[in-house]
């Protein structure tokens, strides 16, 4: 996800084609504004830490971009092309090394295992959906993921495969 500062400072483009030139698959794409509760849901880990409040705030200050990447190793590999938290310890040639300079400030979120990647997107719930469904139960659906809401989330395969899995 593109947090707050990253859409104000125009690097949303930046973000999204670090990832698609590593060879990762977009699959899901959206600019949104987040609500407190999600900010609270999202970050509820950190609920005890001093400076939630500010994350908080932080994160919902502004329009975010919601991105779904799939991939071989996607949630490591993705983390590494992010960074370290604080960017003035991420590495140049990551994301936050080059383009942050403070932790109050590191222009993306990156899911930091594929069971928060599945929370936060929603694959997880893909046999529970279809169950639902079956159920008639489509409207307890939209909150089963934290970002994406069914429908939201579209596979395909893209034409240079072959040339990045062999
Ligand atoms: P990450 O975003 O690298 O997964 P995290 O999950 O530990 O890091 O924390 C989530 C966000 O909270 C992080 O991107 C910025 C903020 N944060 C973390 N540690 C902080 C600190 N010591 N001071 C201020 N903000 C912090
Ligand atoms: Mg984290």
């Amino acid at each position: 996800m593109v947090k707050p500062d990253g859409v104000q400072r125009g690097l949303v483009g930046e973000v999204i084609s670090r990832f698609e030139k590593k060879g990762f698959k977009l699959t899901g794409l959206k600019l949104f504004q987040c609500p407190r509760d999600l900010a609270e849901e999202h970050y509820k880990d950190l609920k005890a830490k001093p400076f939630f409040p500010k994350l908080i705030k932080y994160i919902t200050s502004g329009p975010v971009v919601c991105m779904a990447w799939e991939g071989v190793g996607i949630v490591a590999s993705a983390r590494k092309l992010i960074g370290a938290t604080d960017p003035l310890q991420a590495e140049p040639g990551t994301i936050r090394g080059d383009l942050a300079v403070q932790t109050g400030r590191n222009v993306v979120h990156g899911s930091d295992s594929p069971e928060n990647g599945k929370r936060e997107i929603g694959k997880a719930f893909d046999a529970l959906l279809r169950y639902y469904h079956l159920l008639n139960l489509s409207d307890m659906i939209t909150n089963l993921a934290l970002w994406f809401k069914e429908g939201e989330i579209c596979e395909w395969t893209p034409a240079v495969a072959q040339w990045l899995r062999e």
